[in-house]
Protein backbone atom coordinates (compact mmCIF):
# COMPACT_ATOMS: atom_id res chain seq x y z
CA UNK A 1 0.00 0.00 0.00
CA UNK A 2 1.48 3.18 -0.81
CA UNK A 3 2.62 5.81 2.17
CA UNK A 4 1.20 8.53 -0.29
CA UNK A 5 -1.68 10.04 1.25
CA UNK A 6 -2.34 13.24 -0.44
CA UNK A 7 -0.86 13.99 -4.33
CA UNK A 8 -2.06 17.57 -5.39
CA UNK A 9 -0.83 17.65 -9.62
CA UNK A 10 -2.93 20.50 -10.46
CA UNK A 11 -3.84 19.46 -13.90
CA UNK A 12 -6.82 21.50 -14.10
CA UNK A 13 -8.01 20.39 -10.61
CA UNK A 14 -7.43 20.28 -7.24
CA UNK A 15 -8.25 16.54 -7.25
CA UNK A 16 -6.11 14.07 -4.88
CA UNK A 17 -4.27 11.99 -7.20
CA UNK A 18 -2.94 9.79 -4.41
CA UNK A 19 -6.44 6.97 -4.40
CA UNK A 20 -7.93 8.27 -1.23
CA UNK A 21 -10.06 11.08 -2.83
CA UNK A 22 -8.95 14.19 -0.63
CA UNK A 23 -9.83 16.47 -3.43
CA UNK A 24 -8.82 20.44 -2.49
CA UNK A 25 -11.98 22.79 -2.53
CA UNK A 26 -10.69 25.70 -4.05
CA UNK A 27 -11.63 28.98 -2.61
CA UNK A 28 -11.07 33.21 -3.98
CA UNK A 29 -9.64 32.61 -7.63
CA UNK A 30 -7.14 29.89 -6.60
CA UNK A 31 -6.76 28.21 -10.15
CA UNK A 32 -4.95 24.77 -11.67
CA UNK A 33 -3.57 24.14 -15.22
CA UNK A 34 -0.90 22.20 -16.55
CA UNK A 35 0.54 21.21 -13.53
CA UNK A 36 0.84 24.75 -12.03
CA UNK A 37 -1.64 25.70 -9.06
CA UNK A 38 -1.93 29.87 -8.75
CA UNK A 39 -2.61 31.90 -6.10
CA UNK A 40 -2.80 35.80 -6.75
CA UNK A 41 -1.92 36.54 -3.21
CA UNK A 42 -5.57 37.96 -2.25
CA UNK A 43 -7.74 35.63 -0.23
CA UNK A 44 -6.80 32.30 -2.32
CA UNK A 45 -6.96 28.86 -0.37
CA UNK A 46 -7.56 25.44 -1.05
CA UNK A 47 -8.99 23.32 1.90
CA UNK A 48 -7.83 19.61 1.87
CA UNK A 49 -9.29 16.51 4.02
CA UNK A 50 -6.98 17.49 7.66
CA UNK A 51 -6.77 13.28 7.42
CA UNK A 52 -4.21 13.61 5.21
CA UNK A 53 -2.10 13.87 8.06
CA UNK A 54 -3.41 11.59 10.34
CA UNK A 55 -0.17 10.84 12.70
CA UNK A 56 3.23 12.60 14.22
CA UNK A 57 5.15 11.00 10.92
CA UNK A 58 4.86 12.50 7.57
CA UNK A 59 7.47 14.33 4.17
CA UNK A 60 5.32 16.71 2.62
CA UNK A 61 7.71 17.68 -0.55
CA UNK A 62 5.94 20.39 -3.40
CA UNK A 63 7.52 23.00 -5.61
CA UNK A 64 6.84 26.54 -4.46
CA UNK A 65 7.67 29.77 -6.68
CA UNK A 66 7.10 32.96 -4.70
CA UNK A 67 6.50 36.57 -6.95
CA UNK A 68 9.07 39.20 -6.33
CA UNK A 69 5.61 41.21 -5.86
CA UNK A 70 4.65 39.25 -3.15
CA UNK A 71 3.74 41.98 -0.23
CA UNK A 72 1.09 40.35 2.28
CA UNK A 73 2.87 37.68 4.66
CA UNK A 74 2.79 34.51 2.07
CA UNK A 75 2.46 30.77 3.50
CA UNK A 76 3.07 27.93 1.04
CA UNK A 77 0.92 25.84 3.14
CA UNK A 78 -0.33 26.54 6.64
CA UNK A 79 -2.74 24.48 9.62
CA UNK A 80 -2.57 26.74 12.26
CA UNK A 81 -5.05 25.49 14.79
CA UNK A 82 -3.01 27.86 17.49
CA UNK A 83 -0.74 25.26 18.74
CA UNK A 84 0.34 21.41 18.77
CA UNK A 85 -1.05 21.13 15.21
CA UNK A 86 0.63 23.95 13.96
CA UNK A 87 2.34 23.30 10.46
CA UNK A 88 3.68 26.02 8.29
CA UNK A 89 6.05 27.57 6.20
CA UNK A 90 5.69 31.29 6.07
CA UNK A 91 7.56 34.11 5.30
CA UNK A 92 9.17 36.55 7.81
CA UNK A 93 10.10 39.24 5.61
CA UNK A 94 11.17 39.97 2.26
CA UNK A 95 12.84 36.78 0.67
CA UNK A 96 13.31 35.21 4.36
CA UNK A 97 10.89 32.30 5.52
CA UNK A 98 10.45 30.27 8.77
CA UNK A 99 8.81 26.24 9.42
CA UNK A 100 6.29 25.47 12.39
CA UNK A 101 5.79 22.13 13.33
CA UNK A 102 3.65 21.75 16.49
CA UNK A 103 4.41 23.91 19.24
CA UNK A 104 8.20 24.83 18.17
CA UNK A 105 9.68 26.03 14.99
CA UNK A 106 12.78 26.18 13.50
CA UNK A 107 15.01 28.39 14.71
CA UNK A 108 17.10 29.96 11.69
CA UNK A 109 15.40 32.42 9.02
CA UNK A 110 15.68 30.72 5.76
CA UNK A 111 16.41 32.77 2.69
CA UNK A 112 14.62 31.78 -0.20
CA UNK A 113 14.77 33.72 -3.57
CA UNK A 114 11.76 34.66 -5.27
CA UNK A 115 10.74 34.55 -8.77
CA UNK A 116 12.28 31.43 -8.94
CA UNK A 117 11.02 27.72 -8.19
CA UNK A 118 12.56 25.67 -5.57
CA UNK A 119 11.82 21.92 -4.19
CA UNK A 120 10.73 21.77 -0.49
CA UNK A 121 10.80 18.51 1.72
CA UNK A 122 9.59 18.94 5.60
CA UNK A 123 9.12 16.29 7.25
CA UNK A 124 8.40 15.01 10.95
CA UNK A 125 9.31 11.19 12.53
CA UNK A 126 7.89 9.59 15.70
CA UNK A 127 10.41 11.11 17.95
CA UNK A 128 9.96 14.62 17.23
CA UNK A 129 12.66 15.13 14.92
CA UNK A 130 11.79 17.51 12.44
CA UNK A 131 13.24 19.72 9.10
CA UNK A 132 13.37 21.11 6.23
CA UNK A 133 15.03 20.82 3.21
CA UNK A 134 15.68 23.08 -0.60
CA UNK A 135 16.56 21.92 -3.29
CA UNK A 136 20.10 20.04 -2.72
CA UNK A 137 18.11 17.22 -0.63
CA UNK A 138 20.56 16.09 0.81
CA UNK A 139 21.86 19.37 3.24
CA UNK A 140 19.13 20.18 5.41
CA UNK A 141 18.50 23.80 5.74
CA UNK A 142 17.80 22.87 9.43
CA UNK A 143 16.59 20.45 11.32
CA UNK A 144 15.36 20.26 15.17
CA UNK A 145 14.18 17.85 17.89
CA UNK A 146 11.52 18.03 20.44
CA UNK A 147 7.99 18.87 18.29
CA UNK A 148 5.17 17.94 19.64
CA UNK A 149 2.61 17.73 16.85
CA UNK A 150 0.36 14.77 16.66
CA UNK A 151 -2.22 15.51 13.95
CA UNK A 152 -4.17 18.39 12.48
CA UNK A 153 -6.82 19.57 14.56
CA UNK A 154 -8.81 22.11 12.04
CA UNK A 155 -7.53 22.43 8.79
CA UNK A 156 -4.87 22.03 5.94
CA UNK A 157 -4.61 24.37 3.40
CA UNK A 158 -2.76 25.27 0.40
CA UNK A 159 -1.69 28.80 0.09
CA UNK A 160 -3.24 30.70 2.73
CA UNK A 161 -4.50 30.09 6.11
CA UNK A 162 -7.76 29.50 7.36
CA UNK A 163 -8.28 33.42 8.31
CA UNK A 164 -6.78 34.20 4.88
CA UNK A 165 -4.38 36.11 6.65
CA UNK A 166 -1.60 34.01 4.66
CA UNK A 167 -1.65 34.91 1.09
CA UNK A 168 0.31 33.28 -1.11
CA UNK A 169 1.29 35.23 -4.41
CA UNK A 170 2.66 32.61 -6.63
CA UNK A 171 2.86 29.35 -7.53
CA UNK A 172 3.20 25.51 -6.64
CA UNK A 173 2.99 22.33 -8.49
CA UNK A 174 3.46 18.92 -7.25
CA UNK A 175 2.09 19.20 -3.79
CA UNK A 176 2.59 15.38 -2.33
CA UNK A 177 1.92 14.33 1.57
CA UNK A 178 3.24 11.22 2.75
CA UNK A 179 3.00 8.65 5.89
CA UNK A 180 6.68 8.22 6.73
CA UNK A 181 9.71 9.59 6.26
CA UNK A 182 11.20 9.70 3.29
CA UNK A 183 14.91 8.46 2.63
CA UNK A 184 17.69 10.60 0.91
CA UNK A 185 17.77 8.72 -1.77
CA UNK A 186 13.95 9.61 -2.60
CA UNK A 187 13.91 12.91 -1.76
CA UNK A 188 16.99 13.10 -4.68
CA UNK A 189 14.67 10.77 -7.30
CA UNK A 190 11.96 13.16 -6.86
CA UNK A 191 14.05 16.64 -6.62
CA UNK A 192 16.14 15.56 -9.48
CA UNK A 193 13.95 13.63 -11.92
CA UNK A 194 11.58 16.72 -11.46
CA UNK A 195 14.39 18.91 -12.19
CA UNK A 196 15.06 17.28 -15.41
CA UNK A 197 11.91 17.57 -17.07
CA UNK A 198 9.80 20.47 -15.30
CA UNK A 199 6.99 20.48 -18.22
CA UNK A 200 5.76 17.06 -17.30
CA UNK A 201 7.68 15.67 -14.20
CA UNK A 202 4.49 14.78 -12.35
CA UNK A 203 2.78 13.22 -14.85
CA UNK A 204 3.68 9.22 -14.54
CA UNK A 205 3.91 6.86 -11.65
CA UNK A 206 7.84 6.27 -12.56
CA UNK A 207 8.62 9.49 -11.24
CA UNK A 208 6.93 9.39 -8.31
CA UNK A 209 7.52 7.55 -5.01
CA UNK A 210 4.58 5.01 -3.59
CA1 LIG B 1 -7.74 36.07 -5.18
CA1 LIG C 1 -6.06 37.64 2.76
Amino acid sequence: MSSLQGWYRFYGDFNDSSGNTRNGVAGGNASASDGVATFDGVNDIVTIDKAVISGDTFTICFWAFISSTQTAVAGYFCADGGDADNLFIRQANANQYFCGIGETQLDNLITVSRDAWHFNVIFHDTDGNYGWYIDDMVTAKETKAGSNFAAIQTEFNLGNRTDLLRDLEGLLRDFRVYNRVLAVEERQKLYNSSRRNPRGFNRGVLRGVA
